[in-house]
């Protein structure tokens, strides 16, 4: 079975077959975790992001990890909060399973999301932590694949509590 764990930690710095990046819709790199990322993968990394012309809303490409300790790097962009009548649950649902298939697809055993569209983008984090750890874990029960480590990677105490809290409510209901 998959080990599903919530980890405080900087993303750039984590050793596995991928870590997701929150990106905007141009992939050409910006603040939070996508500029972090950017700025410790190196200068490889925006001439790949500029070849694959952009991402949509709630979908996910796939670079090489460059200079990072992770092997790949999986793009996706989350949607904007805007109220949460917009179609946000969604599109963040669909972020989390959109990066699972290209992990699924290749091969990967290791896996570490940020906290997507939390930061810059404004989802309510309780709302986005709820989604993130259902969608994660229905995708691991109903699909071929081959991880058996996702991370949810936290950049802040509270966020680790909140994760922490959900997950263990997850593993009480199994
Ligand atoms: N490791 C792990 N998590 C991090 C790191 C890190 N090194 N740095 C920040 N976070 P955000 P979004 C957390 O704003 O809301 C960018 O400009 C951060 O604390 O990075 O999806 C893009 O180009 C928060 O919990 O992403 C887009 O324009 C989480 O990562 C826009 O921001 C996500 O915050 C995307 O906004």
């Amino acid at each position: 079975m998959t080990r599903l764990v919530a980890e405080l930690g900087d993303i750039t710095k984590l050793e596995v077959d991928a870590i997701v990046n929150a990106a905007n819709e141009s992939l050409l790199g910006g603040g939070g975790v996508d500029g972090a990322i950017h700025r410790a993968a190196g200068p490889g990394l925006l001439s790949e992001c500029r070849a694959l012309s952009g991402c949509s809303t709630g979908q996910a490409k796939i670079t090489q990890g460059y200079k990072l300790p992770a092997k790949f790097i999986i793009h996706t962009v989350g949607p904007v909060w805007r109220g949460g009548g917009n179609n946000e649950a969604e599109l963040l649902a669909s972020c989390y399973r959109e990066s699972l298939k290209l992990a699924a697809k290749y091969k990967f055993k290791r896996l570490a999301f940020p906290s997507i569209s939390t930061g810059v983008y404004g989802y309510p984090i309780e709302q986005a932590v709820d989604i993130a750890i259902t969608t994660v874990s229905t995708f691991l029960g109903s699909s071929v694949h081959d991880l058996e480590h996702v991370i949810f990677c936290c950049f802040s105490e509270s966020d680790l509590n909140l994760y922490q809290s959900h997950l263990s409510a997850l593993n009480q209901d199994e």
